[in-house]
């Protein structure tokens, strides 16, 4: 490895199947990187999660351009092994409504959720009611695709999916920020049930479900702190020592 202009040497992979084509790669001189990068940061730094919807409409083609950039997302062996499944019909939105509470009234006063959990979630003030499920103008189920199918029929194993996915995942949320659009993260449990409301096959099984649409007028969220870079971050570790015996 050489240092400064990072000539490498090698600019290609001996003996991958795929042609390989030159990166067009956008180079910035470092004010300007530093600049883009803070501004980024100051973007997704104001995202906050949103469970008070606007039920104002949101175009269609919002959500494919979330889709799109969620789908950019790198993946194991590049098998993509994602689905976003997008509903704006109030009649399955309130049946997704409908059975995500039936679970959620388990979880809080069913006692299926440990005391620790609900304490943990007490500062959120969260309860089994959604119904930002049904105010919002789109909801779309982010599937994890466990497997695919070869020609033939046989299972075609994906690689790292809950990696992928999560990745995808976030990179959507990005997305919709960017957009100027809010959502929720939300995973109702157990999720079983949207894999048969949507209609999904049985190699797909639901990871994410994602509220989205506008805050409503006079949206509120919890006065919550993110933790420092010194807390996040650290610089060169040095390796554990062995025991001695
Ligand atoms: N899925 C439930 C509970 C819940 C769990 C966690 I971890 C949260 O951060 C928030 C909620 C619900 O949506 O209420």
């Amino acid at each position: 490895m050489t240092d400064g202009d990072g000539s490498t040497g090698s600019t290609q992979s001996d003996g991958g199947r795929y042609p390989f084509v030159p990166y067009d790669f956008q180079r910035y001189p470092e004010p300007t990187m530093i600049e883009r990068a803070e501004q980024f940061y100051e973007e997704l730094n104001g995202r906050r999660s949103v469970r008070f919807f606007s039920d104002e409409p949101v175009s269609r083609r919002l959500i494919e351009l979330a889709m799109m950039a969620g789908s950019t997302a790198p993946s194991g062996a590049h098998r993509q092994p994602w689905r976003f499944v997008a509903v704006d019909s109030a009649e399955i939105k309130a049946r997704i409504r409908e059975a995500a509470e039936a679970e959620e009234r388990k979880n809080y006063g069913g006692g299926r959720f440990p005391e620790a959990w609900l304490e943990a979630l007490a500062p959120l003030g969260t309860t089994w009611e959604k119904p930002y499920l049904e105010i919002c103008p789109w909801i779309v189920v982010l599937f994890e695709e466990i497997h695919g199918y070869e020609d033939d029929g046989k299972i075609r194993k994906n690689y790292y999916v809950k990696e992928s996915v999560g990745i995808a995942a976030g990179m959507f949320i990005a997305a919709l920020n960017h957009m100027g659009l809010t959502t929720l993260t939300h995973t109702p449990s157990p999720m079983g049930f949207l894999t048969k409301l949507l209609g999904r096959p049985k190699n797909e099984r639901p990871f994410i479900l994602f509220p989205i649409g506008y805050p409503v007028e006079g949206c509120t969220v919890p006065e919550l702190s993110r933790k420092s870079l010194d807390d996040i971050a650290i610089w060169n570790p040095e390796p554990t020592k062995e025991e001695t015996p």
